[in-house]
């Protein structure tokens, strides 16, 4: 696979297509892991119902409720652990994490976003982990306007789109700035219909 690394920013990294070649497997993916842990919309400790449909797999994942943001090793809504990540996928987010310089990562979380036409994710900071590890994301499907701030919430945002099959990493000083995702626009993609995926791989702990 042809990776030609383009630097974004400190830190930060994007393999434009990286993933394209694996979409369709990785789309019939995301549905069996949806059979045994189905996309929920979680709701938020300020009382709203997020957007985005969520689901994980992997050793923990994300879950949000009115008590608080968190990891757990159990989703919350079948009682049973999160299906296991598949070794592909895994596979992908190492050597991604690689090519961005960031050798040794071993994440141990996926988190799976659903977006229909419509759904966004305000600005907001990834800090429910313990690690300080980079976190890979995997977009499928209709592309999306990502927002990408600073370390502080006013910094001024830049505008990048995120397409079908683009890997980002995200580590060092790029890790914990503001980021977010513009409301979706309605469309048709050849692979998803009229839905986005996002994939983000993390280590949690
Ligand atoms: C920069 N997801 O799940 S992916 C998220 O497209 C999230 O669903 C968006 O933000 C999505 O938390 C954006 C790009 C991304 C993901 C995680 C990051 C950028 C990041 C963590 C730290 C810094
Ligand atoms: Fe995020």
């Amino acid at each position: 696979m042809a990776m030609r690394p383009e630097w974004l920013d400190d830190g930060a990294v994007i393999l434009r297509g990286h993933a394209t070649a694996h979409a369709a497997r990785m789309i019939a993916e995301i549905r069996r892991i949806a059979c045994l842990a189905p996309f929920r919309r979680m709701t938020t400790p300020g009382g709203g119902v997020m957007s985005v449909a969520m689901t994980c797999c992997g050793a923990r994942g994300w879950c949000s409720d009115a008590r608080g943001y968190r990891y757990v090793a159990v989703d919350p809504r079948t009682g049973q652990p999160w299906p296991a990540m598949p070794e592909t996928w895994r596979g992908l987010a190492i050597t991604a994490a690689r090519a961005a310089g960031y050798d040794g990562f071993e994440p141990d979380s996926c988190l799976i976003n659903g977006y229909r036409p419509g759904a966004r994710m305000g600005l907001h900071q990834d800090r429910d982990e313990r690690s300080d590890a980079p976190v890979v994301s995997v977009s499928f499907g209709l592309p999306a306007i990502f927002q990408w701030g600073g370390v502080r919430r006013t910094d001024p945002l830049r505008r990048i789109p995120l397409l079908h099959g683009d890997v980002v990493i995200w580590g060092g000083a790029s890790r914990y700035v503001f980021h977010g995702i513009a409301p979706l626009r309605a469309g048709a993609h050849a692979v998803t219909g009229s839905c986005r995926y996002n994939l983000t791989f993390r280590r949690t702990l």
